[in-house]
């Protein structure tokens, strides 16, 4: 008889733009919490919906009638996660909420079914939890650190914050076995002739970017070591033959001398498997390019946001505008692509600030950037400089942070159009420096440039509402 059974609300037939990127990754966090609950002596199933349905997850319940479901949820996958929720309460299971979404709405997710909210990390608090749950149910929970739940009158209890896993190095490597990797590494290789793993050296950011949700972390960070990283690499590479691997650390570089000792790791045990990560421009110096460089670094992804100081100063980035474009030509000359991420409407931009991430791209040429338009999530501070101000046009059920907009600052139209002047210009600049001599698409570029300015233009006065 199964104690658990761990899912999660991504679907990916039912994301238009992910089955068009087709870079799927399997789940780390449940899978960390399987190995864990495993090894500590529980039964457990993962239903990795991924590639699956909900009616497939509905047939799994009806037939192994799990007593608790544990779901995964982000701010993206809310609203999947509702109807999986109604389906575990009609097939008789009690549901443990985690993830960095719940925490942030815990009442309204215990008012739409969910037993119990797990904040923060859910190895500890699953083994704690399910034994309690199996012998009386949901109840007189109070003594659980790190949850929120109800009394039998109604009453919302949250307990006190659990401590955080000391030793990252004393839980087991991320249950890979209970799904299907195979599924990932076909869907990459169909799409793009490789496949890709993830895998994570860290845990928590220190940074305070304002707009980035800490609700599982904190402000904390802790590492594996290098051993035992390069150890769980050296497995991937045994069992899975990836192509190439994704560390999704918030921020792959954060330590150096971390960084060397795992690049040593590797070359002792003759690993070089090329990888993407993600990391910070005041966190990358010569050396540590060369050192990505010489372990197969292919592309490293700055969040760059803004090319305009002030705005970089008020989303409290702590970086500076030069660092990033000095890195990105630093990573090229190494042969490092970069990639970056570009926020648009946040807080105190200007025409100007836009002006100036136009011409910091120019500059820093950058392989490939994504733009955003900036949302506020729950509990973060930007969320609570614009409080008084965020739109929700929707009811909670229909709608997630991603949808939330802020009263008063440029319309929606507005920021259409200066993405589409923002990336054809920035298009255009790179065309003419390469010498480009088609002039269908020079005319095209030109065209949206065009076309991007005049509809800025025409609804600058337009202000959300
Ligand atoms: C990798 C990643 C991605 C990958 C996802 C691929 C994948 N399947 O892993 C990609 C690049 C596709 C991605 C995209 C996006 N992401 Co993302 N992503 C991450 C990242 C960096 C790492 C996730 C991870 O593996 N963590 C490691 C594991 C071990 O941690 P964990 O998943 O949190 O699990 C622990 C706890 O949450 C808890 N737990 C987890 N599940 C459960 C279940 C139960 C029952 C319990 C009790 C506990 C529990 O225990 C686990 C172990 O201790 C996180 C930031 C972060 N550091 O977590 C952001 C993060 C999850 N992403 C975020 C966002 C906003 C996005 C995007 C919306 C960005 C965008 N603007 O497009 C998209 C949405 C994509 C989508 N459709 O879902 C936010 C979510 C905020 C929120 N409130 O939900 C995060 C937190 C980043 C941030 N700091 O703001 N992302
Ligand atoms: S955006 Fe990146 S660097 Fe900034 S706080 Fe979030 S994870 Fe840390």
């Amino acid at each position: 008889m199964t104690d658990v059974l761990l899912t999660h609300g991504y679907c990916l037939r039912e994301d238009p733009h992910e089955l068009k990127v087709m870079k799927p990754y399997p789940p780390l966090g449940i899978l960390f919490i399987s190995a864990y609950l495993k090894r500590a002596g529980f039964s457990v199933d993962v239903f990795d919906m991924t590639f699956q349905s909900l009616a497939a997850f509905e047939r799994l319940l009806a037939a192994t009638r799990p007593p608790v479901v544990g779901i995964y949820t982000n701010m993206m996958t809310k609203l999947r996660v509702l109807p999986m929720i109604a389906a575990c309460k009609r097939a008789g299971a009690l549901v443990v909420l985690g993830g960095p979404e719940p925490a942030n709405y815990s009442e309204e997710y215990l008012a739409r079914g969910a037993d119990v909210v797990a904040i923060g990390e859910g190895e500890a608090a699953l083994e704690e939890l399910l034994p309690r749950l199996a012998r009386s149910g949901p109840h007189a929970l109070d003594d659980v650190s790190g949850i929120v739940f109800r009394h039998d009158d109604g009453t919302v209890v949250r307990t006190s914050p659990r401590p955080q896993v000391r030793d990252l190095d004393a839980l087991p490597d991320p249950d890979r076995e209970a799904i299907h990797i195979e599924e990932y590494l076909a869907a990459w290789r169909s799409h793009h002739g490789v496949g890709s793993l993830s895998l994570i050296c860290a845990r928590g950011c220190p940074y305070h970017c304002n707009w980035c949700s800490h609700a599982v972390y904190g402000n904390t960070h802790r590492r594996r070591s290098p051993a035992r990283v390069a150890a769980e690499v050296e497995y991937l590479v045994e069992r899975y033959a990836p192509d190439q691997l994704w560390y999704a650390d918030d921020v792959f570089t954060i330590k150096h001398s971390w960084l060397f000792a795992y690049a040593d790791e590797l070359k002792r045990r003759g690993i070089r498997l090329p990888f993407e990560c993600i990391s910070r421009a005041d966190r990358l110096d010569d050396a540590v390019i060369d050192r990505l460089a010489e372990m197969g670094c292919a592309r490293l992804w700055i969040g760059s946001e803004s090319g305009s100081q002030r705005v970089l100063d008020a989303m409290e980035r702590g970086v500076k505008v030069e660092q990033v474009q000095a890195m990105t030509h630093a990573l090229r000359r190494r042969g490092i692509e970069t990639g970056m991420f570009i926020m648009l409407g946040y807080e105190g931009e200007e025409a100007e600030d836009l002006e100036a991430t136009v011409e910091h791209l120019k500059k820093a040429a950058p392989d490939v950037f994504l733009t955003t338009v900036a949302y506020p999530i729950k509990n973060t501070r930007y969320y609570e400089k614009v409080s008084g101000r965020v739109l929700a046009r929707d009811e909670w059920d229909r709608r997630t942070d991603r949808d939330l907009g802020v009263s008063g600052r440029h319309s929606p139209r507005f920021y259409s159009y200066a993405t589409r002047w923002m990336v054809s210009a920035v298009g255009l600049h790179r065309m003419q420096q390469a010498g480009e001599r088609n002039v269908l698409r020079l005319s095209k570029a030109l065209a949206n440039v065009q076309i991007g300015r005049l509809g800025m233009r025409l609804t600058a006065a337009e202000t959300e509402s």
